[in-house]
């Protein structure tokens, strides 16, 4: 197809600054060794807000082919929300890419479609791409209800959003039971529900913004697993926690092809 892979790697609440800007820095390394590095695919890093300034000015400095995103972000723009980070901040850093609605935040922070929704909403009035995760749970698979419960999260989160603004908008589906267990998901699996969000996009937003837009699959990527991944017409990239962590084991993730 003509849409351009997404691999992105989610560091999760791992790593100091120093540490954050050497395994960038170690990264840029291992991919420019190879001899079609960076070809064809997007890199994208998501380090915690702190490493924020200094992986952008090491990306700015060595003028890394390597995009920046923030894990998450207020709903607000500004005010009195102590500890929390707006939009226009992240965008001010140099950021393009903010996850929204992981499902470590669904879980741990209790954030609920709604919020993921004015979240994603914040994140497009700010010029940001939103990385939107959604996800079902083991029970909910088992009771054979996984679609619908991803599509409805895919809904809510889009809701009252007008397709001219989507265009950079990014869907990620991680499937709760395959986030950090080492339970990939099959090929099939990711396959199918990747399959089911393009249609419901396509049927809420019109095929031309589905047909464009990239849906990754995440939880528990590994080197051994993203080629089969990679290889289904409807799964653009992958989301990587774990495996972003070691610049050898992410470069390997982004070298699919090889
Ligand atoms: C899923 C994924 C990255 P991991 O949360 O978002 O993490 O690859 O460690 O399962």
């Amino acid at each position: 197809g003509s849409r351009i892979p997404l691999i992105a790697g989610n560091w999760k609440m791992n790593l100091d600054h120093l540490q954050a800007t050497h395994l960038v820095q170690k990264l840029d390394w291992v991919l420019r060794d190879a001899s079609h590095a960076y070809d064809e695919v997007e890199v994208a890093v998501f380090p915690p807000f702190t490493h924020l300034r200094s992986v952008e000015t090491l990306i700015q400095a060595d003028q890394l082919e390597i995009m920046l995103g923030a894990q998450d972000l207020s709903q607000h723009a500004s005010g009195a929300h102590t500890g929390d980070i707006s939009g226009p901040m992240l965008a001010k850093l140099g950021c393009e890419y903010v996850i929204i609605g992981h499902s470590e935040r669904r879980e741990q922070h209790q954030e609920t479609d709604a919020l993921v929704n004015l979240k994603v909403k914040a994140a497009l009035a700010a010029n940001l791409a939103p990385v939107i995760c959604v996800g079902e749970s083991l029970a909910t698979r088992e009771a054979g209800e996984h679609i619908a419960f991803v599509t409805r999260q895919v809904d809510e989160a889009l809701e009252g959003i007008e397709a001219s603004r989507l265009g950079r908008a990014v869907i990620a589906y991680e499937p709760v039971w395959a986030i950090g267990t080492g339970a990939v998901a099959s090929a099939e699996d990711a396959q199918e529900v990747c399959a089911e969000i393009r249609q419901r996009v396509a049927h809420t937003h019109g095929q031309e913004l589905a047909d464009g837009m990239r849906i990754l699959y995440g939880g528990s990527v590994k080197p051994a697993s993203i080629a089969e991944l990679m290889d289904k017409e409807d799964v653009d990239g992958a989301l990587v926690g774990g495996a972003s962590l070691t610049a050898e084991e992410f470069a390997q993730i982004i070298r699919f092809r090889s």
